[in-house]
């Protein structure tokens, strides 16, 4: 019965939900043959989908990186479940339960856009591809004042810059989340202005701390951390890692940024971390390890001044915060 109804659906009908949900019960209730006969038909590939939603996917021949921090990493479940990203929920529970519906995570696309020589649309396969993925132990401090060690698994974003070509006028690249709210139900909230978007200055692109990110601990990024590709900035303050991206765009101009449009008196656009200066209703100066009972002092940079302070020499913090 079940195969009869998947026959019944053009596969340009079914929607990435009940996709899901099909493969779910192909897995549930039929029969090897059955299910590829029900696959061949609908033009997908189910058993790869349903074995994403039960088990994770792991990735091997990870490359250690030099810029790993050596702290203790915070486990699993900590990193999974406890998220801020507002498509699947305001609350830091809520990612985790609406995981769901950002699965399965395919098809998916990157397009790099704007002022290059070579604007070019990836399939997320190919990108993951273009360079030798590295595992990346980062500290990530959130606005919020707490703080998490993440073993990250990605590529520098300057691999991708670099194919890109860019032109003379671009001096800044802006990020885009997919705008989608059958698959990012939190869209469907009047809490931001959606997409979700961001940006960086070129050279802190071009940063060679600055990654793009695929996965975590040995498997793929789960929903909830921005499956399935994401930014990772380690020295400014969480929200500049903008999760689940579609689109890079070259620009000249300083791009909008989601959180310093929506209150730009307490998130500037270069946010980054700094103990020295206050968000005007909390103490940036220390924060909360998760997992951890005691306060720890937040570092500038987060800690990774050494390799960043000179990308700010002669602005002044306070200022461009
Ligand atoms: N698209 C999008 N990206 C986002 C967010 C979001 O709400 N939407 N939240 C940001 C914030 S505030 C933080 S602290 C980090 C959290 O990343 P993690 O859940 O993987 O730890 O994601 C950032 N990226
Ligand atoms: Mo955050």
């Amino acid at each position: 019965m079940l195969i009869k109804k998947s026959e019944d659906i053009k596969s340009s009908e079914i929607t990435p939900q009940e996709l899901y949900l099909n493969r779910r019960q192909f897995m549930l209730s039929a029969s090897v043959t059955a299910v590829s006969a029900g696959a061949a038909l609908a033009g997908f590939d189910l058993f790869r989908g349903a074995s994403q939603a039960l088990a994770a996917e792991q990735i091997s021949n990870l490359k250690k990186s030099s810029y790993s921090t050596s702290e203790k990493q915070n486990s699993f479940k900590d990193i999974t479940n406890y998220n801020n990203f507002y498509e699947l929920g305001p609350d830091k529970e809520d990612p985790a339960a609406n995981a769901k519906y950002l699965t399965p995570i395919r098809p998916w696309t990157v397009a790099v856009e704007g002022e290059v020589k070579k604007p070019k649309t990836y399939d997320i396969d190919a990108l993951t591809k273009l360079s030798p993925l590295e595992e990346r132990v980062y500290r990530l401090r959130c606005v919020e004042a707490w703080s998490m060690v993440i073993p990250w698994i990605g590529f520098p974003l300057n691999t991708l810059i670099k194919l890109a070509e860019p032109t003379g006028n671009a001096k800044f690249i802006q990020f885009v989340t997919l705008h989608d709210p059958k698959r990012m139900p939190g869209q469907k909230l009047p809490i931001m202005e959606w997409p979700y978007v961001e940006g960086l200055r070129m050279d802190e692109a071009m940063h060679p701390l600055t990654i793009l990110s695929v996965g975590l601990y040995g498997q793929v990024l789960p929903p909830q951390n921005g499956a399935p590709i994401r930014v990772v900035v380690p020295w400014k303050y969480g929200f500049k890692s903008i999760k689940s991206i579609v689109k890079i765009r070259f620009v000249e101009k300083q791009p909008p940024a989601s959180w310093n449009m929506m209150q730009p008196q307490e998130y500037g656009f270069y946010s980054n971390v700094n103990p020295e200066v206050d968000h005007p209703r909390w103490t940036q100066a220390t924060e909360r390890r998760i997992g951890e009972f005691l306060r720890r002092k937040t570092l500038m940079f987060n800690g990774y001044g050494d390799q960043v302070a000179q990308l700010y020499s002669g602005m002044d913090l306070k200022k461009f915060y």
